[in-house]
């Protein structure tokens, strides 16, 4: 079997994989190395995909995602044939240092996790480096360590306090300070769907540790039992199916609050129903919009120079950017993928970016951050409350990659802050109905794209036909992509009607035949 590192790592059935696990975990190490002993990660998970897979993802010493430059020596250290091949390359790949590798890892509550675990733990043995083992631990919570170990020099591992509880303590502080600041006056109640994976550990911990100022009600919640995760709920279920989980199917109390995280809670969607009981999502782009609605009142009370900035992907519905135009902040479009959000999102001093599928957090540039710990003297009160805020949210948000739980908490607080519910979220602006579909094609490799993959360059020809299709309906906008996670061709069709998306979307979809 050929691995290849992807978006989301190396990702297949269990039993597999451990040639991607030693690749992985040599490669966290050799990058170690080369970062003179930074602290690297190893998270074993597959998210949201069914429970006989797993996965592994290296965490870079900044706790963002595997540089890219190293994301070829993965694969190739994946692909070894045998242990000399891999010696071979280890010793290709070794920068020479006098410093000993540091690399943390983790995993997911899988039934394969465990030995997967170990075998990282006999390949960090053999290269001498030093580790620690966060057993079940989320993605992001993770990626989160390994940014507060690099960034505090002083900060060796094991140490006291253990980092998970700075992790806890950094996010319900600043919540309960952003709730203080903003005098948001009612307790919410959030029912939060965890997909029956490791969201649901970390999840109990928040919900007791903020009880007095949040009601988190826990469903899909048993990480124990293999058999339910992800079976019928989580957050790739309910965006995809727009339909409630598992256990929730005519039980949704009408304009409360629900939400589903995925299989390594580094996903979030929310939704209601209405008192026709019709179902509401609230997807990625929504929670991108009401952050960055509230960010920019702030920036504006604050009356810092700060620029905010939104990153989105071609697949975010067309009504979301025309709201964002209105609102004056600057849209880049992207590629698909977190590290292409995250990439652009660091070019201001506050970059938002999520994708519609609910992947996604807010950065603080180091500079703004710096800006918001010294405000000038003799401002107003308005204008401290507000950085006050400002600089509670950059601590309440994962700054490594997109979390769950801090943005589940990111849009509680805005919610309360700006006396909004679930109805009034919805209706910041009405979708264009649109249609997702997935075409099997004989070689999607043919399908080259440009301007962020809103357009084809390959097969020529191609594109204008689409153009041709588009200019025919009000509001159409449509593309074609590659999935860069499944072998098939994804097509993206939007119109001002359902029907006007569904008959594009099927013309389009026949094109490629
Ligand atoms: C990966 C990406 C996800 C993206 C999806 C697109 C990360 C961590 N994950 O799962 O963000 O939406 O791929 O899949 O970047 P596709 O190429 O099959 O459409
Ligand atoms: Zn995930």
């Amino acid at each position: 079997m050929k691995y290849s590192y992807g978006t989301a790592g190396f990702r297949t059935e269990a039993s597999l994989l451990d040639a991607a696990i030693i690749g992985s975990t040599a490669t966290a190490a050799l990058r170690s190395l080369e970062l003179k002993g930074k602290t690297t990660g190893v998270i074993i998970t597959a998210s949201h995909n069914p429970v006989s897979d797993n996965g592994v993802k290296v965490i870079d010493a900044d706790g963002g995602m595997l540089s890219v430059n190293w994301e070829e020596k993965c694969t190739n250290l994946a692909n070894a044939e045998s242990k000399s091949e891999l010696e071979l390359l280890i010793k290709e790949y070794i920068a020479p240092s006098t410093f000993q590798a540091s690399v943390v890892i983790g995993m997911d509550t899988r039934p394969s996790s465990p030995r997967l675990s170990e075998l990282a733990k006999v390949i960090l043995d053999e290269m001498s480096a030093c580790y620690k083992d966060y057993g079940f631990i989320t993605t992001p919570q993770l990626h989160w360590i390994v940014k507060l170990i690099n960034e505090n020099s002083s900060y060796s591992i094991p140490s006291n306090p253990p980092p998970l509880v700075l992790y806890y303590d950094s996010l319900c502080n600043a919540y309960c300070n952003v709730f203080s600041a903003s005098t948001i006056l009612h307790r919410p109640i959030l029912t939060v769907d965890c997909a029956n994976g490791v969201g649901s550990l970390p999840l109990e911990e928040l919900s007791k540790r903020l009880k007095d100022y949040i009601d988190i009600r826990l469903i899909n919640n048993d990480s124990c039992n293999y058999k339910y995760l992800n079976n019928g709920c989580g957050a790739d279920h309910v965006k995809t199916t727009q339909s409630p989980p598992v256990n929730l199917v005519d039980k949704m109390i009408p304009n409360q609050l629900y939400a589903s995280v995925d299989g390594d809670a580094d996903r979030i969607v929310f939704y209601f129903t209405d008192k026709e009981k019709k179902f509401h999502l609230l997807d990625g782009d929504r929670i991108s919009i009401l952050l960055v609605s509230f960010l920019k009142i702030l920036v504006q009370k604050s009356r810092l120079p700060l620029s905010i900035g939104v990153i989105q992907t071609a697949y975010a519905n067309g009504s979301s950017t025309v709201y964002l135009n209105d609102l004056g902040v600057q849209i880049i479009c992207t590629k698909t993928g977190v590290k292409h959000l995250h990439h652009e999102a660091q070019a201001f001093d506050i970059g938002v970016y999520f994708e519609a599928n609910g992947h996604g957090t807010v950065l603080f540039s180091q500079d703004c951050v710096k800006k918001l710990w010294n405000p000038p003297t003799g401002i107003s009160d308005t204008e401290t409350n507000a950085i006050v805020v400002l600089l509670q949210l950059s601590q309440l948000i994962n700054q490594a990659i997109g979390d769950a739980l801090s943005d589940m908490l990111a849009v509680l607080s805005v919610l309360g802050s700006l006396y909004c519910d679930a109805k009034g979220w919805l209706s910041m602006y009405n979708d264009l109905p649109n249609k997702l579909v997935k075409v099997k094609v004989a070689d999607r490799s043919i399908f080259i794209t440009t301007d962020a993959e809103r357009r084809l360059i390959k097969p020529v020809g191609l594109q204008e036909k689409i153009d041709d299709l588009v200019s025919k309906y009000e509001k159409g906008r449509c593309f074609v992509r590659a999935s860069g996670t499944e072998d098939a061709v994804r097509v993206y069709a939007e119109a001002s009607t359902k029907k006007g998306a569904e008959e594009l979307s099927a013309k389009v979809c026949s094109l490629l035949k």
